[in-house]
């Protein structure tokens, strides 16, 4: 046998008819006439697979040849979305798979809708660092990506009398076809236990932990195909097993739960994303999490990715770990603890490499969403890891008092360590004092980041500070979700644009085309027939034909004003209802919202199940005939997503200025054709610019006119006595006319609206409406809303996550894609 390069099956129906069949019958073991749609879709997704392995094989060989310095993407989430069609996007197999299948007598689209999305996040953060490895594979960037493989994921939300409840997301049951684990690459993990110090037999005093449990994790690889240019990255999600599973001795006693009480420990690591954070036995876990993943990923590269002969002090060269927010930083003091204990380097010559070895990303801007960590659970838990945080602290702190020498007061608010309302790690100050860059996310976000959260950091050290504006991918955000858009730009501006999103630019004239206007609208008509089957299917939810689709996707908070949202839904049907204004006078909107709220955040839960009573009261009352419509489907996820946001119309991005980092909703929305309803927050600011104020509806306060109105001392009740509109829409909600005359199941939310209203809602809502006028008018005039919509399409390539990558690449990672 000649053993040359991994053969690819070929990429032919006949080539992947016996592929299929094959792993049909000797992976699935059934015959084609005796599958079921599960058996169809595993064996198409493993044959699918076989393509991309062989291509990832010659990756890898190529990575090992070259040794070209990599990007580490660190991340507690990767929101993944469906993998069958991103897969045969990026092989160019769709048509040849179609062809297969029918071939066999199975329709592609039954086994596409076979594979349940893997949910290992919870929202933007998770979605963008799936975007990002994308572009990373699609840009041919030596990367990989390194999380946790939740066994599960965010939860299913489901309604009960309208009130979230959360259901376990299996997603594993009924088989993983897209993963392969590899136990004989496990890593071993330690926890908890003590340090000592002893002499090395160089007479070096040195330190070593000596953990008291130990876990083992197990990388399952994911294969992260670039767009039809042949390289396949990795993504590596650990799992955790107990290093000895079971005592058979205790088992013989009879004590069948302690004999496997190991097991359970280390199994519970990776059970489920975000654990309930709100018992000390959570919060724990949490931190367990964190250090679990970040260890197996540090001793993955450093012993496996790495040549056995590397030279470590040239580590800088080879690796850049992004840590994507806070929940990786505890790596900081993992690998310093790797360098000095274990390989025995000097303390400052592994301080210096391990500052070139880390950047930071911050997603936040809301104070309790920087993470901290009681210095009592992490020295309980990791307790070299706390020594070594203290050190970096104290020579920290040194320097601290040297660029400002008298100010203690700087140095206490600037100190790692936290002494208020409990002495505890601020893992934000970690990550940035370590850190070689520190970046926000969107322009406006990073400014703020350094004047607001970290102003101090940025004074001593303003070139650590930049910004990189989140991107999107344009494969799975256009190309694969809006199929009948792509056709139309490609029949316009000709291939290409798809790795090269600036390109849609080329459109900026079309805009100006009836023609083109209206084969535009043609798309967007097709796009909300489809929607309308799928909720119809899925959730039962028949929405209005005709009506402007006006869509709030995202998380479930306070601060993203959703209730905003409902507030005017329900001025407009008291418009109707109260005889203010006909029916015929409105414009037909339906209101799509999508949002899951936090397991523990009660607040949240209230608020989605105001949505659900208003949308039951609204969809029910013959006075708006069915013109004005309210749909809350449950369990929004990225493959909703993808058949939602193409047919929108308008696009709601309402959260008080300041306070979202950046969205990238947002920008999908753009790139799909919808107007943008939206403050001066986060990366809206951006869009703006970008398409124009006249594309896009800007209200509400600015970021400086809110802490002008909050340093003046803000007071809801004044602006919901002076707004008549507000007053009954607050009245209406509040009388109970929408809980079927129970007052108390709104009490919460509008005694919070009245009296505290901390993201100032009512302070906004007058804008809003005006707002939302000029977007009745501009929809009236069908012409008018495609050229905007047209515009917004054109003239947001900037939002590819391609670029972001670039942006990184010049700005933090000094890396370069390979040829
Ligand atoms: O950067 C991705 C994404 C941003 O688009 C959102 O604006 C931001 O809220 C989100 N951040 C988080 C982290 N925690 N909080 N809050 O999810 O990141």
């Amino acid at each position: 046998l000649a053993l040359g390069p991994v053969v690819s099956p070929p990429h032919t129906v006949e080539g992947f008819v016996k592929e299929f069949l094959h792993e049909l019958n000797y992976g699935q073991g059934v015959a084609l006439s005796r599958s079921s749609v599960n058996d169809q879709y595993l064996a198409s997704a493993r044959a699918v697979r076989s393509y991309l392995m062989a291509q990832w094989l010659e990756t890898q060989r190529r990575q090992r040849e070259t040794q070209a310095k990599s990007v580490a993407y660190l991340s507690a989430e990767y929101l993944l979305g469906r993998q069958f069609d991103n897969a045969l996007l990026a092989t160019g197999l769709t048509d040849t798979v179609e062809k297969g299948l029918a071939a066999c007598g199975i329709d592609i689209d039954v086994v596409r809708a076979q594979e349940i999305e893997p949910g290992l996040g919870n929202g933007g953060l998770g979605r963008l660092a799936a975007c990002f490895v994308d572009s990373l594979a699609s840009m041919n960037v030596s990367a990989i990506g390194y999380g946790i493989r939740y066994e599960f994921g965010i939860f299913r939300q489901t309604f009960v009398d309208g009130r979230q409840v959360e259901q376990p997301d299996t997603w594993l049951d009924l088989g993983s076809p897209w993963e392969v684990a590899h136990p004989e690459n496990s890593v071993q993990v330690g926890f908890g236990g003590r340090t000592e110090t002893y002499t090395d037999d160089d007479g070096v005093e040195r330190t070593r932990w000596i953990p008291d449990s130990n876990v083992k994790g197990i990388p399952h690889n994911y294969l992260v195909p670039g767009y039809q240019n042949g390289r396949v990255n990795t993504l590596r999600l650990w799992s955790a097993v107990a290093t000895q599973s079971f005592d058979l001795a205790i088992f013989n006693s009879g004590d069948y739960t302690a004999a496997v009480r190991a097991q359970t420990f280390a199994e519970n690591i990776s059970k489920v994303l975000y654990p309930e954070d709100s018992t000390p036995q959570g919060r724990e876990l949490r931190l367990q999490q964190q250090y679990f993943f970040v260890a197996c990923s540090i001793s993955d590269f450093l012993n496996y990715v790495l040549p056995a002969d590397f030279d470590i002090t040239k580590l800088p060269e080879r690796i850049i770990f992004q840590l994507n927010d806070t929940h990786p930083v505890i790596a900081i003091p993992e690998l310093m603890r790797v360098l000095v204990d274990d390989r025995g380097m000097a303390w400052d010559e592994a301080w210096a490499i391990t500052q070139q070895c880390f950047a930071y990303t911050c997603h936040t801007l809301l104070p309790e969403a920087l993470e901290v960590w009681p210095t009592e659970l992490l020295g309980k838990l990791l307790p070299r890891h706390l020594e070594i945080i203290y050190r970096i602290n104290d020579e920290f702190l040194a320097e601290v008092r040297k660029t400002f020498p008298g100010d203690e007061l700087k140095a206490r608010n600037m100190s790692i360590i936290a002494e208020y309302p409990e002495r505890s790690v601020r893992m934000a100050y970690l990550a940035t004092v370590a850190g070689a860059k520190v970046n926000g996310v969107a322009e406006l976000h990073s400014q703020l980041l350094r004047d607001k959260v970290l102003p101090d950091f940025s004074a001593m050290w303003p070139e650590k500070f930049t910004n990189v504006t989140n991107g999107v991918t344009p494969r799975r955000f256009i190309k694969l979700a809006n199929p009948l858009l792509s056709t139309l730009i490609t029949d316009t501006i000709g291939v290409g644009w798809l790795n090269d999103l600036e390109r849609l630019r080329e459109l900026e004239p079309y805009a100006e085309d009836p023609e083109f206007r209206a084969s535009f609208r043609e798309v967007k008509a097709a796009n909300k027939v489809r929607l309308r089957a799928l909720l119809e299917q899925r959730d039962g939810l028949v929405l209005p034909e005709d009506a402007m689709l006006d869509v709030m996707v995202k998380r479930l908070h306070e601060y993203k004003r959703q209730l905003l949202k409902v507030l005017h839904i329900v001025a407009l049907y008291d418009l109707v209802v109260s005889g203010q204004a006909k029916i015929e006078d409105i414009t037909p909107r339906t209101f799509v919202f999508g949002a899951k709220a936090a397991p523990g955040y009660r607040m949240a839960k209230e608020i989605i199940h105001l949505i659900n009573r208003v949308a039951e009261t609204v969809n029910n009352d013959p006075r708006v005939d069915g013109r004005l419509a309210v749909a809350f489907p449950p369990n929004y996820n990225v493959t909703l997503a993808e058949t939602l946001i193409p047919a929108a119309d308008l696009s709601e991005q309402i959260s008080l200025a300041g306070k979202e980092a950046s969205g990238t909703g947002n920008m999908k929305f753009a790139l799909n054709g919808a107007l943008t309803i939206g403050t001066d927050d986060g990366a809206n600011v951006e869009i703006r610019q970008l398409v124009g104020d006249d594309n896009f509806f800007l209200f509400g306060l600015s970021e400086p006119q809110v802490e002008e109105l909050q340093a003046k001392g803000y007071r809801p009740s004044a602006f919901y006595e002076s707004n008549e509109s507000l007053r009954r829409a607050i009245d209406l909600i509040a009388s109970g006319a929408f809980t079927g005359g129970d007052r108390e199941a709104v009490g919460p939310i509008v005694g919070d609206l009245l009296y505290n209203d901390r993201f100032m809602v009512l302070a906004d809502y007058q804008s809003y409406i005006e707002a939302q006028e000029r977007v009745d008018e501009r929809y009236a005039d069908p012409d008018a809303w495609s050229r905007s919509a047209i515009l917004n399409v054109a003239r947001s390539g900037f939002f590819s996550s391609d670029r972001a990558m670039t942006d990184y690449m010049d700005r933090i990672w000094h890396v370069s894609p390979r040829r």
